[in-house]
C-alpha cells in the first residue's frame, strides 16, 4: 500500500469556524490526521467522519457517522466504535484546535475509504457511548455539526 493524501478544508454556517485538514495514509494503512480548526468555543468537541461529501444543506447533509462495520458508537481506542469515531478534539481559550489524530480504521483507499465523505466538528463534546444519554451509542450526544468538509484526494506519492 503506497502513501495516499487527502484534505478537507473545513468552514460552518457563520463563517466564524475555518481550517484545514492533511490526511496522509501509510504504507502501512494508518491515516494520520493533521492540521487546525479555529474560531470554536474552548474545550472539548465532538470530531468524525459521517458517510457523505454532500453539503448542499452544510453540515447538515453529510449523513451519519461512517459505519461500514455496522457497529455501536463509541471512543477511538474502542473495538465497538463506528469506524468514523476520532473522539474529541481541544480548542485552547482562543478557540483553537491544533488537530494530531493517529488512527487505523480510516484509510485513504480500498473498500472502506473515507475519501469523499465529510469530517464534521460538534459543537459538544463526544460522550464516547459511555453518556447514558439516548444518543450516546449513536452520536455520542456531541451536539450541532458547527463545522465539516469534504474529503478530497490531494496527491499520490
Ligand atoms: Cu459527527
Ligand atoms: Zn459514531
Amino acid at each position: 500500500m503506497s502513501t495516499v493524501k487527502g484534505v478537507a478544508v473545513i468552514s460552518g454556517a457563520n463563517n466564524t469556524i475555518n481550517g484545514s485538514l492533511h490526511f496522509i495514509q501509510n504504507s502501512n494503512g494508518v491515516t494520520h490526521v493533521k492540521g487546525r480548526i479555529t474560531g470554536l468555543t474552548p474545550g472539548l468537541h465532538g470530531f468524525h467522519i459521517h458517510s457523505l461529501g454532500d453539503t448542499t444543506n452544510g453540515c447538515n447533509s453529510t449523513g451519519p457517522h461512517y459505519n461500514p462495520l455496522k457497529k455501536d458508537h463509541g471512543a477511538p481506542f474502542d473495538s465497538e466504535r463506528h469506524a468514523g469515531d476520532l473522539g474529541n478534539i481541544v480548542a485552547n481559550s482562543d478557540g483553537v484546535a491544533e488537530v494530531s489524530i493517529i488512527d487505523s480504521e480510516i484509510p485513504l483507499s480500498g473498500q472502506h475509504s473515507i475519501l469523499g465523505r465529510a469530517i464534521v466538528v460538534h459543537a459538544d463534546p463526544d460522550d464516547l457511548g459511555r453518556g447514558g444519554h439516548e444518543l450516546s451509542k449513536t452520536t455520542g450526544n456531541a451536539g450541532a455539526r458547527v463545522g465539516c468538509g469534504v474529503i478530497g484526494l490531494q496527491s499520490s506519492v
